[in-house]
């Protein structure tokens, strides 16, 4: 976002519009920065694929027929070869291209390259552990990014250690005791902590919001797939590693100490409301490192649209943390209930676009999506008939348009509504459960027919490359991913990971959007630390860091200089001073980590999980007149252990439960979650679980029969 930048134009700018060439016109190599590679025609995912994923390419060529394509081993043998296919002109790139398909290939190996009509593609790598480094990186990423805590070396290597920024020492000002612009409120407020935005030092609640929702959602994710342990502790460089508990959330928790500090104490005016921001009195220069910064730091009146973000990401935490740290479930239950409570009663406190001085405004005057995101977590997290009457009433629920052609963003989250019903059991009726789920997968299926009819396979439209593009087309693949979950279709996880080619080369530029991944990465985004294109003694931004993309608007002057009359999906220029197209920011680093994580996890030959299956016997060993107690006793049927078991079910006749042992159990309206323990969390072929309950019942306790284990229905 724009500070009082001084737009120092380097000799060596790279512009995306130069790149637009294909074989006939491939850019001369002074129009290239000495630091990445010339890049080629033939576009591949320079970082690879995956053995059992779709393996494409995109050719950029004038040629009309078909091309003969060749893919060559590390040691120059050509391992398989086929024929292209004539797209013609593709309108969001402005290119004239062809397509080479080579997902029969499966044989791992590094060093590949593929070969269209004498013209190579970078070298790339077909492996099984393909994104583990990407998946370590891109979540790093928010460890950089935190405000309120040194970065230590030991951590992250000396080139990206700083000192702690905004703890109120000079010359910071902020955030220990930050005041509000004049006429918001009269006393400061401790607001330290959380992630700085993006490349500026502010922190906003719906920005920081669905952040930290979709770091907290990848883990529940994994979780369901069994697959947790990836994320797990001591996975990540962050100082909590070794706590226990698992470092995602160690992550997302930063984040969420914030966000619950952003909320107006009690006896104040708007008490449970959530400030909307936090940032500079103005710009502050490039670059400026965070503790370097000594502008005055000022709270922006709080938003219906922040308070329900914080509703949302809070009534989360108190779902997902509940079996590491109660305490802190209960938490942030308190906190999203009072944020919830003030929204009903200020439910039309709209942020203005208006307000980006120093700052960027993420103005919103539409908050219906965000009280329905924000009441499907609330009935996720209690199952409450107050939030389920809430979400059920809202048009969202049953509207067409939850999901945009650009999945969701901080200003559309009902998308995020739906996959919280879809996902996380609940006590809604099976048949709106169905509806909810059909949704995901219809609008899933509107990516991939979007992708199909694109020369670079991405699903958001010709007209859709908007400022920050790139987490756009990361958070329709998240959507692909879930549709993928939840019906268990290939056609879903293909889709998913053939986004993940796009952001890492197979593109307009044929660049990677993601530092340090791919022969040619990005590598001079926006940033006030890691401005290394303005000051050769900072870094560059660390591996993993994704750029914002192509943006047609051009809205930044190096745009606006370099980028006129570029196609859409070209709108794009490395370059430090064009934030409008190559910041970096939590939202759209959030759902590349989402990606990452879940294209890192090890699934079947045939692409999916592979399904568990059990059966399971449910016998009432106590009744008395208000309760009863329950052992449940699951045998792993399938051919395959299942990892990280989860059983849930519904209650028939209003039972619920109080208490567990060896496992934790969480009850939403009348769905039950079993979850294991540590030390059970596996179930071998022909094993059995056992664990118990103690609840409630209004007369009867018939059981239930619909478990299902992980991903399986049991018999
Ligand atoms: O991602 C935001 C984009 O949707 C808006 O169009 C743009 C202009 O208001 O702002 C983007 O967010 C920026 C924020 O305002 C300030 N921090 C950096 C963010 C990424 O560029």
């Amino acid at each position: 976002m724009p500070p009082s930048r001084s737009l120092r134009l380097s000799t060596a700018l790279l512009t995306g519009a130069l790149l637009l060439g294909g074989l006939a016109t491939t850019p001369a190599a002074a129009d290239v920065p000495a630091a990445t590679a010339a890049t080629t025609a033939v576009r591949v995912n320079q970082v690879g694929y995956l053995p059992d994923g779709p393996k494409r390419a995109t050719v950029v060529t004038t040629a009309a027929q078909a091309l003969g394509w060749q893919l060559r081993n590390a040691s120059g043998a050509v391992v398989a070869s086929g024929s292209t296919v004539p797209r013609g002109a593709d309108a969001p790139s402005g290119q004239s291209v062809q397509v080479a398909d080579f997902s029969s290939h499966r044989a791992a190996g590094t060093g590949y390259v593929l070969t269209v009509d004498g013209t190579s593609s970078a070298p790339f790598d077909i492996r099984v552990d393909l994104y583990d480094t990407l998946r370590s990186d891109s979540m790093a990423f928010f460890h950089h990014q935190r405000s309120g805590i040194a970065i230590d070396a030991s951590l992250v290597g000396s080139a990206y250690a700083r000192p702690a920024g905004h703890l109120g020492v000079a010359p910071n000002t902020g955030d220990v005791s930050v005041p509000c612009q004049a006429g918001v409120c009269d006393y400061t407020q401790d607001v330290r902590g959380g992630w700085y935005d993006a490349g500026d030092h502010g922190k906003y609640v719906v920005n920081g919001g669905i952040s930290t929702w979709l770091v907290v959602n990848s883990f529940e994710r994994a979780e369901r797939a069994g697959k947790e342990a990836a994320l797990g502790d001591s996975t990540l460089r962050v100082p909590e590693r070794g706590n226990g508990i698992p470092d995602v959330l160690d992550e997302a928790r930063w984040e969420l100490d914030f966000l619950m500090r952003m909320q107006v104490p009690d006896g104040k005016p708007h008490a449970g409301m959530a400030f909307h921001k936090i940032h500079d009195a103005a710009w502050t220069g490039m670059p400026t490192r965070p503790e370097q910064d000594s502008q005055p730091r000022e709270l922006h009146r709080p938003s219906t649209a922040a308070t329900l973000n914080l509703a949302a990401a809070a009534a989360q935490c108190a779902r997902v943390f509940r079996p590491y740290d109660s305490a802190y479930a209960d938490r942030c239950l308190s906190a999203a209930r009072r944020a919830w409570s003030a929204a009903q009663t200020n439910p039309a406190m709209y942020a203005p676009d208006s307000d980006s001085t120093g700052g960027g405004a993420y103005g919103d005057t539409r908050v219906t999506d965000e009280f329905y995101w924000a009441a499907a977590e609330l009935y996720a997290a209690t199952g409450e008939s107050a939030y389920r009457d809430a979400l059920t009433s809202s048009s969202w629920h049953t509207s067409a348009d939850a999901f945009s052609p650009y999945g969701f963003g901080w200003a559309d989250t009902a998308a995020l509504g739906r996959l919280v019903l879809a996902t996380v059991p609940n006590g809604l009726p099976a048949a709106d459960t169905a509806r909810i789920r059909a949704s995901v997968t219809a609008a899933a299926d509107g990516y991939l027919s979007r992708m199909a009819a694109q020369g670079y396979a991405v699903p958001v439209p010709a007209d859709g490359y908007f400022w920050g593009s790139n987490g756009e087309v990361a958070n329709d693949a998240v959507v692909m991913a879930v549709a993928g979950e939840l019906t268990g279709d290939a056609r879903y996880r293909a889709g998913a990971l053939e986004t993940m080619d796009y952001l890492l080369g197979r593109n307009a530029l044929g660049l990677s959007y993601v530092t340090g991944h791919g022969e040619t990465s990005s590598q001079n985004q926006h940033h006030r630390f890691w401005a290394h294109q303005l000051d050769a003694s900072l870094p560059r931004p660390p591996a993993g860091s994704l750029a914002g993309g192509p943006n047609s608007a051009l809205q930044d002057p190096v745009a606006e200089e370099r980028l006129r009359g570029c196609a859409p999906a070209a709108c794009y220029v490395d370059h430090i001073d064009s934030y409008s197209t190559n910041e970096v920011a939590v939202n759209w680093n959030a759902p590349l980590a989402w990606l990452a994580a879940y294209a890192a996890e090890r699934t079947s030959a045939g692409g999916e999980p592979p399904t568990a299956s059990c059966t399971v016997t449910y016998a009432v060993s106590n009744v008395w007149s208000t309760g009863f107690t329950a052992t449940v006793t699951v045998k792993n049927t399938g051919p395959a252990a299942v990892d990280g078991w989860q059983l849930a079910w519904t209650y028939p006749a209003g039972q619920r439960v109080t208490s567990s042992w060896n496992a934790t159990v969480t009850q939403s309206g009348t769905a039950v979650n079993a979850r294991h323990a540590d030390w059970n969390r596996t179930i071998a072929p022909g094993a059995t679980v056992s664990f118990g309950v103690q609840g409630t019942h209004t007369g009867s306790t018939p059981s239930p029969t619909d478990f299902t284990l992980n991903a399986g229905t049991c018999a």
